[in-house]
């Protein structure tokens, strides 16, 4: 996951990633991914309870346009037309979040009846189109009732997350192809409790390295707890955006090893290996010493996973800051003051050559494949699954018409951002979107792990992010991630070119000319 060397896929004979033509095992899984608070919208219905996002994104000045997720895309209401899309498109799994307040309105007590039945519908709904279902337990909407009790910080959190495991087990424990306890534990804890760009919104670097080890807690002890309960005989997963970092200068080594330590090892060390990495503790040393590590913790977090979930967005460049010229900070994250990097006040983030996709991301399909390799290497015996990758492009439509095509019935209308082309009929409403920037975008990173594939990584699939447009969290409905447009006003959903392209590719396993 590091490279403080130039010896990248990148460089190495120089492959663009446009593939056509591979072609991918038979039992290799192709889907897509959502997360519960991004997409479903009613908040206040059936007895859910308040999560950190709902207060997060309330709170004035903290997302984008004070944006919210009260109707996000209205799947809740809109389950079965979603269920038709995926099954139009091909998908042969479907990777979504279970909320946690729904279940749960506090964090603790009885289950609510209305929530496990809307999860229950959803998975029913996914196995009659022959879609396997593969749970989160947690993408980023804890009970607010928890955060109350200090959070992601606090042991007692970690506890509950063991108890609302069971319940979800016992639940669905006989129907749920893949269980995954977290989602990218990173941004919880360090952008939760450290930079402060999302909920809960906290700036204190000791909060966040107690996070980590609650979020890693919690992992374990949700694993134990399904394994107590499920009925059939499920795969068990944890996802992670594992970062590809890069160094720049000659003694940008300790730099890439710190960030490595904080944004990789804290999670796969205990978790994989069962142990926190020494150079993080005394990385750390001056925030904590860790005494919040009980006996016996790592032993509950060391579970054997059946696959891996990698997330892959982009690359990182860091070196050692000089301390004197102005600090960059261009990790990817929304810089709202605060470091989600607790100790690593000497390393800065370098803003990389482009191109970048709408989020000012840089694109690298090579970093995919680097990563996929350099996990092959460190656990060898580990499957993986490529659980996000994506693009947001501007594919929003505030354009003008084009008056040569409008005799004919079809608009054609031009966005700002090449490569984007949002098609209307007569009545202005958009009836296509051709997105070649993020067919482009995906062709390059699925030809990426088809490479790592044959480099012998024991991949198993390839979930895009995302299967609609969402709530991107901090941004709010700036950012189009969506294989499928939904507009914000009418809720219309409308399969984008690279949906079509990709149900293309999930229906032969073969990617498209
Ligand atoms: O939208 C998010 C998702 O919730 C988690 N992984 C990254 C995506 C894009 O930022």
């Amino acid at each position: 996951m590091t490279d403080s060397t130039t010896t990248t896929a990148a460089t190495e004979g120089a492959p663009d990633y446009r593939d056509g033509g591979l072609v991918f095992p038979a039992d290799f899984t192709f889907g897509s991914a959502t997360a519960s608070y991004q997409i479903e919208g009613a908040v206040h219905e059936d007895g859910r309870g308040p999560s950190i996002w709902d207060t997060f994104s309330h709170t004035p000045g903290r997302v984008f346009n004070g944006d919210t997720g009260d109707v996000a895309d209205d799947h809740y209401h809109r389950l079965d037309e979603d269920l038709d899309i995926m099954k139009a498109l091909n998908l042969h799994a479907y990777r979504f979040s279970i909320a946690w307040p729904r279940i749960q309105p506090t964090g603790r007590g009885p289950a609510n009846q209305a929530g496990l039945d809307f999860y229950s519908r959803l998975i029913d709904g996914l196995i009659a189109r022959g879609i396997r279902p593969v749970a989160t337990l947690y993408h980023w909407d804890l009970p607010q009732a928890l955060e109350d009790e200090g959070g992601w910080a606090a042991r007692s959190t970690a506890e509950a997350f063991g108890e609302y495991a069971r319940i979800v087990g016992e639940a669905f424990g006989d129907r749920i192809h893949t269980w995954t306890t977290l989602n990218e534990p990173w941004c919880s804890a360090y952008l939760g409790y450290g930079s402060g760009a999302h909920a809960p919104g906290l700036t204190d670097p000791l909060k966040a390295l107690r996070a980590v080890h609650h979020l890693n807690l919690a992992h374990g002890l949700a694993i134990e707890a399904l394994r107590g309960v499920v009925t059939n005989d499920p795969q068990y997963s944890v996802t992670l955006n594992l970062h590809v970092i890069r160094g720049e200068g000659d003694d940008s080594a300790d730099a890439v090893r710190q960030i490595d330590a904080l944004g990789n090892r804290a999670f796969t060390g205990p978790m994989l290996r069962g142990a926190y990495p020494a150079d993080l503790l005394a990385d750390t040393a001056s925030i904590t010493d860790w005494g919040f590590v009980l006996e016996g913790d790592l032993e509950i977090i060391h579970q054997p996973l059946d696959v891996l979930g990698v997330n892959y967005y982009s690359t990182n460049l860091v070196r050692v800051w000089d301390g004197v010229s102005p600090k960059q900070n261009a990790d990817g994250h929304k810089d709202v003051g605060g470091s989600p990097w607790p100790g690593a006040d000497r390393v800065e983030f370098l803003q990389q050559p482009g191109p970048y996709t709408e989020m000012g991301w840089n694109i690298e399909p090579a970093g995919l494949e680097d990563l996929l390799l350099s996990l092959r290497d460190e656990f060898p015996n580990q499957p993986l699954m490529i659980t996000e990758n994506g693009a947001a492009f501007d594919d929003s439509v505030h354009l003008e018409l084009a008056a040569t095509d409008a005799a004919a019935g079809v608009v054609a209308v031009h966005d700002a951002a090449p490569g984007v082309v949002a098609v209307h009929d007569a009545a202005s409403e958009v009836v296509a979107v051709h997105d070649a920037d993020r067919v482009d975008y995906l062709r390059r990173h699925i030809t990426a792990a088809h490479r790592a594939l044959e480099q012998g990584v024991d991949l198993r699939g390839y979930f895009v992010w995302s299967l609609m447009d969402n709530f991107e969290w901090g941004y709010g409905y700036s950012k189009r991630f969506g294989i499928v447009r939904v507009d914000y006003d009418t809720l219309v959903r409308v399969p984008k070119d690279s949906a079509h392209w990709y149900a293309e590719l999930a229906s032969s396993n073969r990617l498209p000319d």
